[in-house]
């Protein structure tokens, strides 16, 4: 019998002995961890909570449970955002662009074109640059964990294709609740109109909106393909989720259960990114088979969209701080040319 077979089985036994005494001893109860996302359970979203909890069950020992809660059902991004700061809820996942209202350096994020490829938001997300824009999360009773992906945002609408900047003209555009994204999309010419996610897809079935922007994934999980005809390939950011915790239930934890948390958490990140990269680059031919018309822009085309959103960037620095914008587009500069 291997170690860890004799261990598991003398736990199965400490456990066995223990149980009638269960109901009694507060701190052999499970902790319960209400752990909430937007996207539902099929997709990358919930895959990656599901394994999440499978680990922290497993090196905990089922000391900590995680009940994962998807589509939404404990609320959008913001709301659950609120709930883990007065720690009615211990801890979600969504999108960093959620968050800006309330630590305004997460607007770093939202910059167009700010990462080429996959391999740069890995390197800045999980270096020092994204650990210092995590940490500005704790003061607002927020602890962040790590970044996963959620990807490169492309463009789908109802209307037409969008092979020109003018062809944004008048789209109905929803964007996510935050100023960036709004501000783009106003540049960009089209009628950006803030929405939960959660909001969304029937905004779009009741035409309430023509369009929106999210990546291959959760286009395809999403379902939005039954009600988008045109998906535009535009990349225009690079969008990541955050894995956070409500710090007044945080530090009620010991030291062990925290580790337990942050490793869950990370074996996570690599596997959410792993499974949404081999996700993503399957999507189209999948979207193409559902009977959307895709198109990539001229190359003429994207540079114009490209040298429009660079106008947002001014506000943007001046919102994270210029300091941080800097270290950000130094760091950057330095990966480029060590290629
Ligand atoms: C899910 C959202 C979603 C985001 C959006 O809660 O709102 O468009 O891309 O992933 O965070």
């Amino acid at each position: 019998m291997t170690f860890v077979r004799r261990s598991l089985v003398a736990a199965a036994a400490a456990a066995a002995l223990l149980a009638p005494f269960a109901a009694f001893a507060q701190d052999i109860k499970p902790r319960l961890i209400r752990f909430g996302y937007g996207l539902n359970e099929q997709s990358n979203q919930g895959r990656a909570v599901k394994f999440f909890a499978e680990q922290v069950e497993k090196a905990s020992g089922g000391k900590m449970r995680v009940r994962a809660i998807g589509a939404a059902a404990l609320g959008p991004d913001v709301q659950m955002q609120q709930a883990l700061i007065g720690g009615a809820q211990e801890m979600m996942v969504g999108s960093t662009a959620t968050l800006v209202g309330i630590t305004k350096e997460m607007a770093l994020w939202d910059t167009p074109f700010l990462f080429n490829n996959a391999k740069e938001a890995d390197t800045i997300l999980d270096g020092p640059i994204g650990q210092k824009v995590m940490d500005k999360l704790p003061e607002k009773g927020l602890v962040g964990l790590v970044y996963w992906e959620n990807g490169f945002r492309n463009l789908t609408n109802s209307k037409r294709p969008v092979n020109k900047l003018e062809d944004l003209d008048g789209i109905k555009l929803r964007v996510m609740q935050n100023n960036v994204y709004l501000d783009s999309f106003k540049t960009l010419g089209a009628n950006a109109v803030p929405l939960p996610f959660s909001e969304l897809f029937s905004a779009l079935e009741t035409k309430t909106v023509d369009g929106q922007e999210n990546p291959y994934n959760t286009i395809l999980s999403s379902k939005f393909f039954e009600v988008q005809k045109y998906l535009s390939v535009t990349n225009h950011v690079y969008s990541p989720w955050i894995v956070m915790v409500s710090k007044k239930w945080w530090d009620g934890l010991s030291k062990d259960e925290q580790k337990i948390l942050l490793d869950a958490a990370k074996a996570s990140r690599d596997f959410e990114r792993k499974d949404t990269r081999e996700e993503a680059a399957k999507a189209l031919a999948e979207l193409k088979g559902k009977g959307m018309q895709i198109n990539e822009l001229p190359a003429s085309e994207a540079a114009r969209m490209r040298d429009k959103l660079t106008k947002v960037n001014a506000s943007i620095g001046a919102s994270v701080g210029m300091d941080l914008w800097n270290e950000t587009q130094a760091a950057l500069a330095k990966l480029r040319g060590a290629k």
